[in-house]
């Protein structure tokens, strides 16, 4: 039976244990060696005493991260930090770590990036990194949660395709036997396709590939993307929608785990939807008052969006987004010069992308036209509107950059187990 370390303080003086784990320090004074043993819970110290220990010699020299099994007993009322020991009986090395570590697992000087993530598999050992991925864990069960709730159906697209989603550039090129494929950077048209087949509400968790060159903060070429798409509702209810699963899941993991992550320094507040909204022409009126000139039709650069974050507290939408702006599936709205969109920002970084679609197959088939885009390769999608599509809305919600954001990681890497970047392939 092993334990966790974090349950040793529940259990009582005397108790008999095994805890497995790392070696994270030793410490030695002639016949006594103090061993501080690392899971992915906790640490704890562990005394052996040579006179208590039949392996005593063999495990003098044990090296910093190696894996031991460690059978004992409680002490509670011991002069260590915790005030909890384990006096070790039995110490099993089950792999002996090499040295010198290419990276120190507990070392207060911080390596580089590049150190860092050539030993991702050591950086992640330390726990203020472990965090991050338990809180992403809980954070996208909350989202299932409320997916599920709602009456989402999960699915699973394909990842290899044939055509682009998003218009055409930043696809990876694959050899698909005699032809070529691509990796699909959106399940854009597979959830608008699902609509069409009468599922309703589909959502999905998924890679999402991207070959763009740029090398910044904030972009992966390869990310998790959470997609909703909903049958018979409009962009206002696909906003309701992701807002209500944005705060329901980060509340419900505050009160899970809020106390840990403050311990490592991530203070995580509860969020009350409705969140604020601005339009773009609005936000643009906002942002040349503050000394910027811009036009509409003009993206937000990096600097325009701080600008803008100024003047919000947390998560806010930007509405109505130019037709030249956004992909060919979008609805325009009355003013054909807009669309049924929305972005979701959090601080000065977009972490969703959403919008009403259109559903009147002649409509879309001229917006190809006026896209420049080859309706030839859009023909399994264009298809599924042709014989009874619903009016449909959905949203695709990064999930490294929902993490980043919410935790204020300063590099969406920080949040990517491992990051696929303009030349990181490896690990
Ligand atoms: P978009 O291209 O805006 O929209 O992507 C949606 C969300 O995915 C995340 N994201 C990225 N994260 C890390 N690195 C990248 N290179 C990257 N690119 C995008 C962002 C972004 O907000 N089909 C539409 C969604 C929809 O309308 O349903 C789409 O893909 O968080």
């Amino acid at each position: 039976m092993r334990t966790y370390i974090a349950d040793i303080k529940k259990m009582d003086d005397g108790d008999e244990l095994t805890v497995k784990g790392w070696v994270q320090e030793t410490r030695k004074i002639k016949n006594l060696m103090f061993i501080i043993v690392r899971d992915n819970t906790g640490i704890i110290q562990v005394t052996a005493k040579k006179d208590k220990l039949s392996n005593y010699d063999q495990f003098y020299d044990i090296t910093r991260e190696s894996v031991i099994s460690v059978h004992g007993t409680l002490n509670k009322k011991s002069v260590s930090k915790a005030g909890m020991e384990i006096l070790g009986t039995e110490i099993e090395i089950l792999s002996l770590s090499d040295t010198p570590l290419p990276l120190g697992v507990i070392d207060r000087v911080s390596a580089d990036f590049d150190t860092r993530f050539n030993n991702r598999f050591l950086d992640l050992r330390k726990p203020e990194h472990l965090i991050i991925f338990q809180f992403e864990s809980q954070l996208l069960y909350g989202i299932r949660e409320y997916m599920n709730r709602e009456n989402f159906i999960e699915v699973h697209t394909p990842k290899i395709v044939g055509a682009a989603t998003e218009g055409g550039a930043d696809l990876f090129r694959v050899e698909y036997f005699e032809r070529d494929a691509f990796l699909n950077q959106s399940p854009q048209l597979y959830k608008e396709i699902l609509i069409s087949s009468g599922f309703d509400k589909v959502f999905e968790v998924g890679p999402a590939f991207r070959a763009e060159k740029e090398n910044t903060v904030r972009h992966l070429n390869e990310f998790t993307s959470i997609d909703m798409e909903a049958a018979f509702i409009d962009d206002r209810k696909a906003m309701e929608y992701l807002e209500n699963a944005i705060s329901y899941a980060v509340n419900r993991t505050v009160d899970f785990m809020g106390l840990k992550l403050q311990e490592y320094g991530y203070n995580v507040e509860k969020i009350y939807p409705p969140f604020p909204k601005i339009t773009y022409e609005k936000a643009l009126e906002e942002l040349n008052k503050k000394g910027l000139k811009l036009n509409f039709g003009d993206d937000l650069s990096p600097e325009a969006n701080k600008a803008l974050a100024e003047n919000f507290e947390g998560f806010y939408f930007i509405t109505g987004w130019p037709s030249d702006m956004r992909p060919f599936y979008t609805h325009p709205d009355t003013d054909p010069k807009i669309t049924k969109s929305f972005d979701l920002q959090l601080n000065d970084i977009e972490v969703t992308s959403g919008a009403q679609r259109m559903h009147n197959y002649k409509m879309l088939d001229e917006n190809f036209i006026k896209k420049g885009l080859n309706k030839q390769n859009f023909e399994f999608y264009e298809k599924a509107f042709k014989y009874g599509m619903p009016p449909h809305a959905g949203w695709g919600l990064g999930l490294e950059r929902l993490v980043m954001n919410l935790l204020k990681l300063n590099n969406v890497r920080e949040s990517t187990l491992f990051p696929r970047d303009r030349t990181r392939l490896s690990p």
